[in-house]
């Protein structure tokens, strides 16, 4: 029986070699599990969210010690410290909530070329990422609104979807990304620098459980929860393009070949939702016309509200203005009515065509919502 026992000798060794190497290419990191979920999120020191991890995770993880985890009664999470996950060029974040800045972060960037984040879903619950743009600069669009000098650009989208690619100023905006459930999201920012430039951003990706209340609905790239709020177009802002359109006049500030939803979780008791301009802002809505040579006073006055509406405009379902249902549910030219929708889901879609060649020195849009309580 001398064979049997070397037989079987010989085959633990085998086996055992063979979980060794599976265990060196896949290390049971503290991260790959339902756990991850039960991890408390927390604020950190330095004002950025993260994950209540012991110092050793944190490490192993590459994080940053941000401080205490704050009041927990386990004997685990007293020990605990918050957790900030800050990624560079070229790596993979799989964290429930992690940063991406721009290089030589907290300094401008000047620099050109490619800098890529993939973004995995770190649990196969996982359905969606929220990117908010903290900070958000990078060389404006072409007067067309076409993003031809730095770019934001977003792939490994679930079928069907599309990102427009952002450049311009969009601090303070966000967008709702779905996960396909096999690749990675890939944020790509390219760069010129042969275009002098500060350049500067910084992202928090947070990742969404597939039946959290935070997931936006589908089809939403923006997706905004408060009763009263305003939004504004990607680049918007009240000053106007420095750049020049194909055909030689002031540009526009908002992008072109857009076309998505922006959508307002509708509040308990609220019916309808109110909207309109930014009153402290003439430019607040300047889809369509000529808003550079016209009498800024008269701005405001000149909108169009139909279905004629048919190169940039915004959508407002079943509309309605001063009590009376309106036609067509378009809204272009240079002014904006308040208007009132008692359509549900409340939003509105943003549509914009490939040129500028009938426009001048368009802005885009800025405006308020407030949801409307239901009648008594
Ligand atoms: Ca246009």
């Amino acid at each position: 029986m001398e064979w049997m026992h070397w037989l079987i000798s010989v085959s633990v060794v085998y086996l055992l070699v063979i979980v060794l190497s599976c265990i060196a290419h896949h290390p049971p990191g503290p991260f790959y599990t339902i756990g991850r979920f039960e991890r408390a999120r927390c604020t950190g020191k330095n004002r950025l969210e993260g994950i209540c991890l012991t110092r050793g995770e944190c490490d192993l993880g590459e994080g940053i010690h941000a401080g205490p985890c704050g009041h927990t009664h386990s004997f685990a999470q007293k020990h605990a410290i918050c957790c900030n996950f800050q990624m560079e060029c070229g790596e993979t974040s799989d964290f429930p909530v992690s940063y991406f800045f721009n290089p030589e972060y907290p300094s401008t960037y000047d620099g050109g070329g490619k800098c890529t984040l993939y973004s995995e879903a770190y649990h196969k619950e996982i359905c969606q990422l929220r990117i908010d743009f903290l900070s958000f600069s990078l060389a404006p669009p072409n007067g067309d609104g076409y993003c031809r000098i730095d770019a934001l650009t977003i792939t490994g989208l679930a079928k069907g979807t599309q990102i427009p690619q952002l450049c311009g100023e969009n601090s303070g905006q966000h967008i709702y990304i779905d996960y396909d459930g096999r690749q990675p999201i890939i944020l790509t920012f390219q760069t010129t620098d042969s275009y002098v430039f500060k350049r500067r951003w910084q992202l928090q990706l947070t990742q969404i459980p597939c039946r959290s209340e935070e997931r936006a609905p589908t089809g939403c790239l923006q997706y905004y929860k408060s009763s009263a709020g305003t939004v504004q177009s990607f680049n918007y802002d009240g000053a106007g393009s420095a750049m020049m359109n194909s055909i030689g006049v002031s540009g526009t500030r908002h992008l072109a070949n857009l076309k998505y939803k922006i959508c307002i979780k509708q509040h308990l008791d609220k019916c309808s939702i109110a909207w309109s301009q930014v009153a402290s802002d003439r430019y607040s809505f300047t889809m369509t016309d000529d808003a550079s040579s016209v009498d800024p006073t008269l701005l405001g006055t000149m909108h169009v509200q139909s279905q004629k509406c048919r190169t940039d405009y915004v959508s407002i379902p079943s509309p309605e203005q001063s009590g009376n249902k309106l036609i067509g549910d378009r809204f272009c030219g240079l002014g904006l009515v308040p208007t009132i929708s008692f359509s549900k889901p409340f939003g509105l879609v943003v549509v914009t065509d490939g040129d500028e060649i009938s426009d001048m020195g368009n802005r885009g849009f800025y405006l308020t919502y407030t949801q409307r309580q239901c009648p008594v």
